[in-house]
């Protein structure tokens, strides 16, 4: 411990502080864009003690995160509680809110107290860079109860933090938490989105001024049966559904499918010119640098929402300069 005593006593307490955060309930990633939808997860990492497994996790949302939604988890029941305001609030898209989710919760499950999981949500949070926000956690086990709401003040360190998100500051710089070191994200790598077997790789959507658009992704299977996409879902669309193209002498049309195979330990790109995912009735345009969330659920794997990226319109274009058309 001599270097540290030679570092100062401030490194000594990142050191405690990291150390002690393993084992507390944090959000991961916790470092978010301004104004993005932005999906993390809170990890668990431990029950309430030998014998004493997680039944129930339930999360605060603060006032001015103006929407969450809670991914769907197996074994577990999700309930969302709301909240009327008093005044309302921009919840995306140009629309306003006078109810917001106040509160996520999922119980009846039961995660081993020397085991980890993660409980996944999507947040709209305001366009404040800089801002933090501690988000409670009540954590239930079977014989008792943890309260994970202490909101650290500056250089202390508290027995039982809420969970930190920080949104980053203007121009893109991802600033280190001050308070948990551990949470520190290196650059904005989106989480690998995963449904069972299934991974969801390199999401986008076209920026598009229309009422319509066009997700991109890629599904992989690192399973030994077969899978399929049977449905998509988004709160920036009014519906959302699966197409493929098909060649019509010399012009591509476009057709709506029940779902999009995904072979076992395979994978299915879907891209310009082939399959993809229509957003229909948009509620903004799409422009480029947004970012929106699109729940996918499989036939076996269950449901993962994936944040989409909104890139350029028209790249990559696909081959023989096809566009949508409905
Ligand atoms: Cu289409």
């Amino acid at each position: 411990m001599s270097m540290f005593k030679i570092a100062g006593a401030a490194a000594l307490v990142t050191l405690v502080s990291a150390t002690a955060s393993f084992a507390h309930i944090v959000a991961d990633p916790a470092e978010a864009k301004p104004g993005s939808y932005f999906r993390t997860a809170l990890r668990i990492g431990h029950g309430c003690g030998a014998g004493k497994p997680t039944t129930a996790i339930r999360v605060t949302i603060p006032a001015d995160i103006a929407n969450a939604s809670a991914q769907p988890k197996p074994g577990w029941e999700v309930k969302v509680e709301t909240a009327k305001l008093e005044k309302p609030v921009d919840a995306g898209h140009g629309r306003m809110a006078d109810t917001v989710v106040s509160a996520i919760s999922w119980s009846g499950g039961s995660l081993p107290n020397e085991q980890f999981d993660e409980f996944g949500l999507v947040l709209k949070l305001p366009n404040e860079p800089g801002k933090q926000f501690w988000l409670p956690v009540v954590q239930t086990c079977a014989g008792g109860e943890v309260r994970w709401d202490q909101i650290p003040v500056a250089g202390q360190r508290v027995e039982r933090p809420a969970a930190l998100i920080r949104i980053a500051d203007t121009h893109g710089g991802m600033q280190m938490a001050q308070m948990n070191h551990s949470q520190h994200q290196h650059g904005s790598m989106p989480m690998p989105a995963k449904a069972g077997d299934i991974t969801v790789e390199q999401p986008f959507a076209r920026a598009t001024p229309a009422k319509v658009g066009g997700v991109f992704l890629v599904l992989k299977n690192s399973g030994g049966t077969a899978d399929r996409l049977v449905k998509a879902t988004s709160p920036v669309a009014g519906s959302v559904e699966l197409h493929t193209h098909i060649k019509d002498g010399d012009a591509m049309r476009m057709r709506g499918v029940e779902n999009v195979p995904v072979p076992a330990n395979g994978q299915t790109a879907l891209e310009p010119g082939g399959y993809h995912i229509m957003l229909i009735g948009l509620k903004q345009a799409l422009k480029e640098g947004d970012s929106f969330p699109l729940t996918l659920t499989f036939e076996k794997a269950g449901s993962v929402t994936v944040i989409v990226p909104v890139q350029k319109a028209g790249a990559p274009a696909p081959a023989g300069g096809h566009e949508h058309k409905h």
